[in-house]
């Protein structure tokens, strides 16, 4: 089926047959047409079906557009590339702003007219996203003003961003501005289902960041995967969330799962767990979508109280681990069990996932309908339930590098591997360990991390913590924790042994933490992830 782009870079640099993941496509629920546009499915099929005067975003200040209003507004924009920032289909447009619902019009506004939507994390420098910009060739740039220094630094020395404008932005050269000089209708570009139609940058610990690319396709594929078979929203829920847009976790969570089923959005721009927690009382959302810390220190600031009365009914935990203590702490506070989910920038959501009736406290949960997933050992043959090793999975989405030799690393023999040491139990339930490269061998002995950490959490004292192996002469590796006390403990030798034995009562003894170093804060990323080799390298 003809491409609708008319600039191929990114298909140019898709991977080579041979080097993609298989594409899963049979299940009855995954069945696309040939011709396929995501803007047309997630938005204006609601205003054609006459659901236009719902609600589809909101901001905790009261803002609210219908769908036909982020239509007329994604429209405006669309026309605005086409007719005067020249934009043609395939051409990259970076995106760079906080959750608003401006930035999710510029989203539609791209997808509309063809284009592939780059997000960027509001917290990336100007050589950071030098990096995304060189990468992707990205020509175009639609950036909140409030962000615009650093991406003017960065455009300074790129070449290819030849067309910026600014939004939220009251100057005659804005983009509100030019939004006004149109009308409000567009034809949306004819895209084949395999177009790409969004590039999504990992948050590379290590080496320049990796562009995945996602086809139209794979966000109607995400979309009829988790949201219906485990999350099972309805048109009156309103979701709310602290990923970022530009993170895949929060795109899909916040922005695509909401408008696949006619929902409703509150798009937060400080998400900080207690600015959260207040969004959520003050706006009624239904269905909350964060971290593990960010659930952890929302329970903590309630100081042992429960959530006010309110209407809170799903609250999802993806980006890293959830310990078993964070569940039972959330749970305390809320009443609600977490349902937990497993996903990646490379297959674009989760694909991992239980429930709030089938979720098990120490587990991730079982393969999403729709994926298959495996453990494998070192030579990549399944291993039997049990047996710890690396998670290897297939589904309807799958990685796409741009242009990126590392594809090699994280799809082998038709398989995604997502980097993380899994363990699947007799009921099908998968059981985290670490990602491969953290499991700490000390003395002969393989150690997850997150085992330590669950019985550190569960210490009153503790507030977080993250457990890594660093370098020991005798034993290889010995664990050390990091430990961020509570308020009013106090963080001396004492605190190190009652710790220390603390494990020991829980766990065999060998996994106790022979190191233990207080901290202030522990280092993360923008997505909630722990830093571990910032830990390791004593950062
Ligand atoms: C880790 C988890 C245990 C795991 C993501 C939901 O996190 C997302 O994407 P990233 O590319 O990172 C992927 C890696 O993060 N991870 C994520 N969730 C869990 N580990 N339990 C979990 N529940 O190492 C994975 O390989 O940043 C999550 C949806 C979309 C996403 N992009």
């Amino acid at each position: 089926m003809a491409t609708a782009h008319v600039d191929t870079f990114a298909r140019d640099h898709l991977p080579p047959p041979e080097a993609l993941p298989e594409i899963l496509l049979d299940q009855p629920f995954l069945q696309f047409p040939a011709r396929l546009n995501c803007a047309t499915e997630l938005l204006d099929r609601h205003v054609t079906e006459g659901r236009g005067d719902r609600t589809c975003l909101r901001t905790p200040d009261g803002q609210r557009w219908s769908y036909a209003e982020l239509q007329d507004r994604a429209n405006r924009i669309a026309r605005v590339l086409v007719h005067e920032m020249g934009l043609v289909p395939g051409n990259r447009v970076l995106l760079r702003a906080p959750n608003n619902p401006m930035m999710a019009a510029c989203w539609f506004g791209v997808v509309k007219a063809g284009g592939i939507a780059v997000g960027s994390m509001p917290l990336l420098r100007a050589a950071e996203l030098r990096q995304i910009v060189d990468k992707a060739r990205i020509s175009h740039a639609l950036c909140d003003l409030r962000l615009i220094d650093e991406l003017r630094t960065a455009a300074a020395d790129c070449p290819t961003l030849k067309q910026l404008r600014c939004f939220h932005d009251d100057s005659p050269d804005g983009l509100e501005a030019a939004m006004a000089r149109h009308d409000g209708r567009f034809a949306n570009v004819d895209t084949a289902a395999d177009d790409i139609c969004l590039i999504a940058f990992t948050s590379g610990t290590t080496g320049t960041p990796k562009g995945t690319m996602h086809f139209h396709r794979d966000v109607m594929a995400a979309c009829a995967c988790w949201p219906p078979h485990v999350l099972r929203a309805n048109a009156d829920d309103v979701f709310i969330g602290s990923p970022p847009l530009a993170f895949t976790f929060g795109l899909g969570g916040l922005l695509h799962f909401p408008m696949s089923v006619g929902a409703s959005a509150v798009l937060v721009e400080r998400v900080s767990p207690p600015e959260l927690l207040d969004a959520v009382l003050k706006t009624g959302a239904t269905v909350m979508f964060t971290a593990p810390t960010s659930y952890r220190a929302m329970a903590m600031a309630l100081q042992g109280a429960k959530l006010p009365p309110n209407k809170l009914r799903k609250c999802v935990s993806a980006g890293e681990a959830l310990p078993a203590a964070t569940r039972a702490l959330w749970r305390e506070a809320s009443g609600l069990e977490i349902i937990d989910g497993i996903g990646s920038t490379e297959l674009l959501h989760i694909f991992i996932s239980a429930d709030e009736h089938e979720a098990r406290p120490g587990a991730t949960g079982k393969v999403v309908p729709g994926y298959v997933a495996c453990i494998m050992d070192a030579d990549g043959r399944p291993l039997p339930p049990g047996e710890v090793g690396a998670l290897a999975v297939k589904g309807p989405t799958g990685c796409k590098y741009l242009a990126d030799p590392r594809q090699a690393n994280y799809v082998k023999g038709g398989w995604n591997y997502t980097g993380d040491a899994y363990r699947l139990d007799a009921d099908g339930y998968f059981h985290y360990q670490s990602r491969t490269d953290d499991l700490i061998v000390s003395a002969g002995y393989n150690i997850g991390g997150l085992e330590v950490e669950e019985v550190l959490l569960r210490h009153p004292a503790v507030a977080e913590c993250g457990v890594v192996g660093v370098p020991d002469d005798e034993r290889g590796q010995i664990v050390k924790a990091f430990v961020v006390l509570k308020p009013g403990h106090a963080a001396d030798a004492a605190m190190v042994r009652t710790l220390q034995e603390h494990v020991k009562q829980a766990i065999a003894p060998y996994k106790y933490p022979r190191a233990v170093e207080f901290r202030a804060a522990l280092p993360r990323t923008e997505t909630g992830k722990l830093q571990r080799f910032r830990l390791r390298s004593g950062g």
